[in-house]
C-alpha cells in the first residue's frame, strides 16, 4: 500500500492529488477524488468567491473527507478567494502560477495547510520559510500555466533543496509515473490531465473526445512572450495565437485574442476558437471511468512497479 507521509498529514487513503484545472475541477470532481481515497482540488481560476464558495458547499454536500482550493494567483479575484478559503475553513489550499507569500500567514493562523505549486528551488525554499506544509514540484509537462524545468529535473532538486514533503506533477498519468516521483523522492503526485476523462468532470464532451484521441505530439506552449506560457492541445486557435505571438501583434491585441478561450474549450467546445489545456500525457488518457477508480487504479499500478522494483537488482 503506498501510504506516505502526505497521507498522514491531510488525512487521505492515497498520496494522489486531482489537480486544480481553471474553469474544469469543481465542486463534483472534487469531491468525487476525494470520496475516492485522494485529494480533490477545487479551481477558483478566474471566477469571483461566491463562485468558490458555492462549490466549496457542493463539495461538503458529497463527501465528508478532506478536499483542497486551488487558487490561480493572476486572478482578478485572488484576494477575494482567499478570505472565502477561510471562512469556508477548507481543509488545504493549494496556489498556482504566482507567489503566494501574501496569503500564507493568514492560511496558517485559520488552520489551513498550504501547499504552492513550485517550478523552482528558489521560491520552493520561500515556501518552506514562510511555513508551507507540503509544495508540488510542478514539472513542464504539465497542461495550463508551465515554468521552464521538466519534472524529472525539477522533482529532485527541490527534494535536495528543502525538507517537507513533496509532491510531484506534470507528466503523471499511470502508475508508471506515480512509481517514478517516488523514485525521485516524492512522496506523492498530483495529475490534472488523466482526472479530464473522469464521468465527474463536466468538460464539453468535445473536449474529452480530443484528449482520448490525442497522440504524443499534440501539445504545445503559448504565450511565453506575455509572460504566462501555457500548454494546450495544438488547435487552430493555438497554431493562430503562436503565430501572432511571433508575428509581432502588439501586447493588448495578443491577449484580446486569449480572452475567452479557455471557456469556449470547456463550455463550448468550440474547436476552432477554444484553447483544451491539457498536459503532455493527454495520449496516454485511453478510457472515460469514474474519478475514484482513476484512483485506485493508478495506485494498484503503482503498487505493482514498486513492489516488484527489485527486479532490476541481480
Ligand atoms: O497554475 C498552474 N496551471 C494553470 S493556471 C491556469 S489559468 C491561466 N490563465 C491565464 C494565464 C495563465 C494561466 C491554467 N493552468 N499550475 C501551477 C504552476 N505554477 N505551474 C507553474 C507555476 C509557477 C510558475 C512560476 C508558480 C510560480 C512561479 O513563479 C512565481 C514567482 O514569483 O517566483
Amino acid at each position: 500500500m503506498i501510504r506516505s507521509a502526505i497521507c498522514e498529514m491531510l488525512g487521505i487513503e492515497y498520496p494522489v492529488f486531482q489537480g486544480g484545472m481553471a474553469w474544469i475541477a469543481d465542486g463534483k470532481l472534487a469531491a468525487a477524488v476525494s470520496e475516492g481515497g485522494g485529494l480533490g482540488i477545487i479551481a477558483a481560476g478566474n471566477a469571483p468567491g461566491d463562485y468558490v464558495r458555492e462549490q466549496i458547499r457542493i463539495a461538503k454536500g458529497i463527501t465528508k473527507k478532506p478536499f483542497g482550493v486551488n487558487i490561480m494567483l493572476l486572478s482578478p479575484f485572488a484576494d477575494e478567494v482567499a478570505k472565502v478559503v477561510i471562512e469556508e475553513k477548507v481543509n488545504v489550499v493549494t496556489t498556482g502560477a504566482g507567489n503566494p507569500s501574501k496569503y500564507i500567514a493568514d492560511w496558517l493562523a485559520a488552520g489551513i495547510r498550504v501547499i504552492p505549486v513550485v517550478a523552482s528551488v528558489a521560491l520552493a525554499k520561500r515556501m518552506t520559510r514562510l511555513g508551507a506544509s507540503a509544495l508540488i514540484a510542478e514539472g513542464g509537462e504539465s497542461g495550463g500555466h508551465v515554468g521552464e524545468l521538466t519534472t524529472i529535473v525539477l522533482v529532485p532538486q527541490i527534494c535536495d533543496a528543502i525538507d517537507l514533503p513533496v509532491i510531484a506533477a506534470g507528466g503523471i498519468a499511470d502508475g508508471r509515473g506515480i512509481a517514478a516521483a517516488f523514485m525521485l523522492g516524492a512522496c506523492g503526485v498530483q495529475m490534472g490531465t488523466r482526472f479530464l476523462s473522469a464521468n465527474e468532470c463536466t468538460i464539453h464532451p468535445a473536449y474529452k473526445e480530443k484528449i482520448l484521441q490525442a497522440t504524443d505530439l499534440c501539445t504545445m506552449v503559448t504565450g511565453k512572450r506575455l509572460g504566462h506560457p501555457v500548454r494546450s492541445l495544438r488547435t487552430p486557435f493555438a497554431r493562430e495565437y503562436a503565430k501572432a505571438e511571433y508575428g509581432g501583434m502588439p501586447d493588448e491585441e495578443l491577449e484580446q485574442l486569449g480572452t475567452g478561450a479557455l471557456r469556449r474549450a470547456v463550455v463550448e467546445g468550440d474547436a476552432e476558437k477554444g484553447c483544451f489545456l491539457s498536459g503532455q500525457v493527454a495520449a496516454m488518457v485511453k478510457k472515460e471511468q469514474p474519478a475514484a477508480q482513476i484512483v485506485t487504479e493508478v495506485v494498484r499500478e503503482a503498487e505493482a512497479i514498486l513492489s516488484g522494483a527489485s527486479q532490476w537488482i541481480k
